[in-house]
């Protein structure tokens, strides 16, 4: 017996479309994009993005850490809205699909609500959450984080970048610090889209990610303090030389990460040094320790073999050390309910699918702490993401926003 979902599908093109006006604002230097948190161009990316919300009819609500709640009807209004959604904002050095093919794949599964007629029982909302990156505002995925009660508003709205910055007074200056308490709004389920981030659905030939869970994260903030000295008439002996350590504490994390392949990893992304002077010894290193893992226990062991290393190295080299955990979530399981709606979409739409852990930190990682949760990946070109050379195909995301769609249909029940 066909269903009304039996083919239904997005639009794709103008799914594209609206993909490539997006990459227009906070645009990179090598054909990607820099829009950042709580900018100008980050501001830019909202306005437009709540202009296509009303245009297709939706309401939009802001809460106060900004994030944004565009809402389409639903038959019953005092049922639990289906939420789908992602973030608009992007690394500074970003591409022009992370998180954004997640917002835009859902206001266009409403897009073609609007052009098929479909009405639903439930209310659906396409969110853009703030903050998800947490490179400009330290830590990732921070506004979902106090929307699903594990940050307090206060400490978010604190949160300093490199200039000394607040969240709080650039939502204020942004024009986005909305009238919504954060965390009140019920849902009855969140689905998340998203580019997979590395190199599996591509490599195997699927399109379609069935994310059954998050890897846990841990970010440590290291601050090494030495002495600043002339680099050519201090004699080796009498340096205390914090890039010296830094390096050292580098290379440790690499050999933790190893020492628990294949699926743990660690780097450093973060560094600043002080003086930065080419002639000067480094006196001050301020770096991020980033380390992941499927399995929470292993996570234990990386973090304290690297604060035990880092100690050691400190002390071998006579310099001050300060440990800050700056980030951290614990692995997560999405529901099976909604991943047995992924599936099935996939197959009755004819796309391949596997189920997939993801390596990357989301919004849905925190937000399965208050709703039924799932996410839906679709691949990307050699699996590269953070890099402006992010790419996908046209292809690969209408399959995606397709099996979003049939997802969030099944959920929030199609009514005649
Ligand atoms: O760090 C992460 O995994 C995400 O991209 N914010
Ligand atoms: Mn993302
Ligand atoms: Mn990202």
């Amino acid at each position: 017996m066909p269903t009304p979902t039996d083919n239904l599908r997005i639009n794709g093109d103008r799914l594209w479309d609206s993909l490539m006006e997006m990459a227009r604002i906070g645009p990179g230097v090598r054909g990607g994009n820099n829009r950042q948190t709580l900018t100008d161009s980050d501001r830019e990316g909202r306005l437009l993005f709540q202009r296509w919300c009303e245009d297709a009819g939706m309401t939009v609500a802001v809460d106060s850490m900004g994030t944004m709640f565009a809402r389409r009807e639903g038959a019953d209004p005092t049922l639990d809205p289906v939420m789908m959604g992602s973030h608009l904002d992007t690394q500074p050095t970003g591409g022009k699909y992370d998180g954004v093919l997640g917002v835009l794949g859902a206001l266009e599964v409403v897009r073609s609500m609007n052009d098929l007629g479909i009405k639903t029982r439930r209310p659906i909302e396409v969110v853009n959450w703030t903050n998800e990156e947490g490179t400009r505002f330290a830590p990732a995925m921070l506004a979902s984080g106090v929307f699903a009660g594990v940050f307090t508003e206060e400490w978010a709205k604190a949160r300093k970048d490199v200039e000394g910055k607040t969240v709080g007074e650039e939502l204020k200056r942004i024009g986005f610090e909305g009238p919504e308490p954060v965390g009140q709004r019920k849902l009855h389920a969140m689905l998340e889209l998203h580019i997979e981030q590395g190199p599996i659905l591509e490599d195997e030939g699927i399109d379609i990610g069935v994310v059954t869970h998050g890897q846990g994260l841990k970010w440590l903030q290291i601050t090494l303090t030495g002495k600043e000295a002339h680099t050519g008439s201090t004699p080796m002996p009498k340096r205390v030389n914090a890039g010296l350590g830094a390096a050292r504490i580098v290379q440790l994390v690499d050999e933790v990460a190893w020492s628990h392949a294949p699926l743990a990893v660690g780097a450093v992304g973060h560094m600043e040094v002080f003086p930065n002077s080419r002639n000067i010894i480094q006196g001050k290193v301020v770096f991020t320790v980033d380390i992941r893992h499927p399995d929470k226990a292993v996570i234990a062991d990386m973090d304290q073999r690297i604060r035990a290393g880092a100690a050691r190295i400190a002390e071998d080299l006579k310099l001050g050390i300060e440990i800050e955990q700056v980030g951290a979530f614990d692995p997560v399981a999405f529901d099976e309910t909604l991943l047995a709606r992924i599936r099935t979409a996939a197959d009755r739409l004819g796309y391949s699918h596997r189920d997939i852990v993801s390596g990357a930190g989301h919004d849905a990682c925190w937000v399965s702490r208050v709703a039924p949760t799932a996410m839906i990946f679709c691949p990307c070109v050699d699996g590269l993401s953070h890099n402006e050379d992010e790419e996908i195909s046209k292809e690969w995301a209408a399959a995606g926003a397709d099996v979003l769609f049939h997802a969030a249909l099944e959920t929030a029940e199609i009514v005649e």
